[in-house]
């Protein structure tokens, strides 16, 4: 008895804010990470995938990205010829969805195609402390918009294991797009049982027919936390 109302305790004390603070902020800590989805030429204005407005992400996430002592970003990074890209699919245009042997899979225009110019991360990110690099959808027929799984649902990119052993607790997501390679990454860190954050004004959207409304009230519903920048406190950090 005592252990079990113990226990209960416990668990509606993790359950608050991480780390607040006394202004009510949220502290990152050594067991949270920021994850920076996507923040590459390809999504931004001039791009092959533009996001509209995704350049917007880069001042806000090198802001917040000073409070963070552990930062991986990740990197869209597709074979020439990939199975997501319209063009692999004569008669087939781009925004349209097939059914592929793991599902329905958007089809998209030719985007961050390795060693490409278009696949560079932002050169505006100023994030010196990131330490790892996930590059996705390399493998030529199969997408993947999450950071942690391709989109057959089996394989796994390491992200997963690599935070663990880590000793990573809670994930901050920013980035491009939200409605994709975002929510795709927050819902699978939930998934994998982290604390999940997402900062929605350091992420863009697509909104394919309402795509970003639906990815929010999935998310919610998944219990990933819906956060601004100006929860996080950025401390002696803070430029
Ligand atoms: C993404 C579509 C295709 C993304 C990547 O980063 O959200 N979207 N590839
Ligand atoms: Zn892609």
């Amino acid at each position: 008895m005592r252990t079990l109302s113990g226990a209960a305790i416990l668990c509606v004390a993790t359950r608050v804010w991480p780390v607040s603070t006394p202004t009510g902020k949220i502290k990152a800590d050594a067991t949270s990470v920021l994850i920076i989805v996507d923040v590459q030429r390809c999504f931004m204005a001039g791009g092959t995938l533009a996001v509209p407005h995704g350049e917007d992400v880069v001042p806000v996430i090198n802001k917040i990205a000073a409070a963070f002592e552990n930062v991986v970003m990740t990197q869209d990074w597709h074979p020439a010829g990939h199975v997501s890209f319209a063009s692999s699919h004569p008669g087939r245009k781009p925004f349209e969805t097939i059914k592929l042997g793991y599902g329905k899979q958007v089809l998209w225009p030719d985007h961050c195609v390795q060693g490409t110019p278009d696949a560079a991360l932002d050169k505006d990110l100023h994030i010196p402390q990131t330490e790892l690099i996930v590059r996705k959808g390399f493998h030529r027929d199969v997408d993947s918009y999450s950071a942690f799984e391709e989109a057959d649902r089996k394989t796994p990119t390491g992200l997963q294991g690599y935070l663990k052993e880590r000793g990573i607790e809670r994930v901050f997501v920013s980035g491009l797009a939200t409605d994709f390679c975002v929510a795709w990454t927050a819902l699978d860190a939930r998934k994998a049982a982290f604390e999940t954050y997402v900062i929605e004004d350091a992420c863009r959207g697509i909104d394919l027919n309402g795509s970003v409304a639906a990815a929010w009230s999935e998310m919610e519903k998944r219990g990933v936390k819906r956060i601004q920048s100006t929860d996080i406190e950025l401390g002696s950090a803070q430029i």
